[in-house]
């Protein structure tokens, strides 16, 4: 019969392939970490079918052909002088993996660009090589300097203890911990200026255990300078109030001493209801930011960033760097220097952006439910953003409610 001498056929092709795929992997000992297919000059053409034997019908295929045409794999074009920055524990690598392998997937085969990675500890070396492994661009490594992760020579240690005692009773999360609240302060004030980020104008922060929903085939750095945009988001929310509840007056003092640094188009209405008199809470969320890092590195933010500091909330309290960066982006930019990314599709525990307007997610290839999106969700502050900059929301935000 005609189909058994198929399946024979099949079966010694296998045979052929499983042992020319033996001497091909034996030959070489050292697993290649390299991407050899997007660094190619030749293209990556697909292999063609085998050939049909003279004489015989063309066999049916058994699937259904996929005749949709890929993108490239790596679009041309120049680069822009950004990174991908993670700060991670050596305890972190398999959560740090899948996000970074979400983010090539969907973004970064196609740009190649590369990724620091911070840490207060040195990083071992099966960090470095999962990590370096799973990047297409360049990775490298720093460690933060122990003035970056330690508590200020002018804190009261025995009154940050208390504090945090307080707030363990209370169940504020993360409220006992000290590695936090260092955390926290060298997202606000330090990662910007550590010597390998020296060496960039933009970055995008990526944490352990994120997940991007939708391919992005543009260049978000190249779209942000293009725009004239300084710094972005994918969701916002309000903050914990038992975690700041004097971070406005701190900022207020600051304003008081440094007025030159808030700009006349500024997000005041993003952040206060009563033009600046008290805080609305509302925050970009900053787990996931693209942005500029020159702004960071200029005079306004580090003067706002040691204001803060030397008010000692970071400590007495658990101020988050992310209400520090949003109040900061919200006074010191123009309200249109700070972009919010619609089209990046983003998950972090427990809220989701899922782009509103079904003919985008099919078109990118979106696996998130729109049911899980947060934005026009009552506790988001995403309506606020598109109220105080006279946008319109997308078609059909109101069946996500
Ligand atoms: N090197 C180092 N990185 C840390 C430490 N604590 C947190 N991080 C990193 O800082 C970032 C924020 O910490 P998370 O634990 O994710 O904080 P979070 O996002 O508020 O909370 P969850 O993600 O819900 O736990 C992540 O990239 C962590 O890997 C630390 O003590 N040392
Ligand atoms: C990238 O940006 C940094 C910071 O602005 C700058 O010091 C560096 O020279 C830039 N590199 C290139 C290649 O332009
Ligand atoms: C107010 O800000 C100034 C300038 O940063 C600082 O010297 C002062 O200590 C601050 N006061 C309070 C109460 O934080
Ligand atoms: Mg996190």
């Amino acid at each position: 019969m005609a189909g058994s001498q198929r399946y024979i056929r099949y079966i010694v092709f296998a045979v052929v392939a499983l042992v020319l795929l033996y001497f091909i992997g034996s030959s070489s000992t050292v697993p290649s970490a390299s991407w050899p297919a997007y660094h190619d000059s030749t293209p990556n053409t697909p292999k063609p079918n085998p050939p049909v034997v003279a004489g015989e019908k063309e066999a049916t295929p058994a699937t259904t052909p996929n005749d949709k045409t890929l993108p490239a794999a790596t679009i041309p074009g120049e680069r822009m002088n950004a990174t991908f920055v993670t700060l991670a524990r050596n305890s972190d690598v398999w959560e740090i993996a899948k996000s970074i392998r979400q983010v090539e997937d969907r973004f970064n085969r196609k740009f190649n660009y590369d990724w620091v990675f911070l840490n207060d500890d040195d990083f071992n070396d099966e960090f470095k090589r999962v990590t370096t492994s799973l990047v297409s661009g360049t990775t490298k490594y720093g460690k933060i300097p122990k003035e970056h992760w330690s508590f200020p020579e002018w804190i009261d240690q025995d009154k940050a203890a208390r504090v945090r005692e307080e707030m363990k009773e209370k169940k504020i999360i993360y409220g006992d911990s000290v590695s936090y609240r260092h955390m926290c302060r060298y997202e606000s004030g330090f990662f910007f200026r550590h010597p390998l980020m020296l060496d960039y104008e933009w970055y995008w922060r990526v944490e352990p255990s994120v997940e991007l929903y939708c391919d992005i085939n543009y260049d978000t750095f190249k779209f942000m300078a293009d725009n004239k945009k300084k710094y972005s988001f994918t969701l916002s929310l309000y903050e914990y109030v038992e975690t700041i509840p004097t971070l406005w007056a701190a900022t207020k003092n600051f304003t008081t001493h440094f007025p030159q640094h808030v700009v006349k188009d500024n997000s005041m209405k993003f952040l206060s209801d009563d033009g600046g008199e008290t805080y609305n809470k509302c925050h970009f969320w900053s787990n996931f930011e693209i942005g500029n890092l020159n702004w960071l590195r200029s005079d306004a933010y580090i003067d706002f960033f040691t204001s803060l500091d030397h008010a000692g909330g970071f400590f007495y309290e658990r101020w988050g760097d992310a209400p520090v960066h949003s109040i900061a982006a919200g006074l010191m930019l123009a309200k249109d220097e700070i972009h919010f990314f619609n089209d990046i599709a983003y998950y972090h525990v427990p809220f989701t952006h899922c782009p509103t307007g079904e003919q985008y997610r099919l078109d990118h290839k979106c696996s998130c439910n729109p049911k899980d999106n947060f934005d026009w969700n009552g506790y988001s502050c995403t309506s606020r953003f598109y109220e105080m900059n006279n946008m319109d929301k997308p078609a059909g935000y109101e069946k996500e409610q």
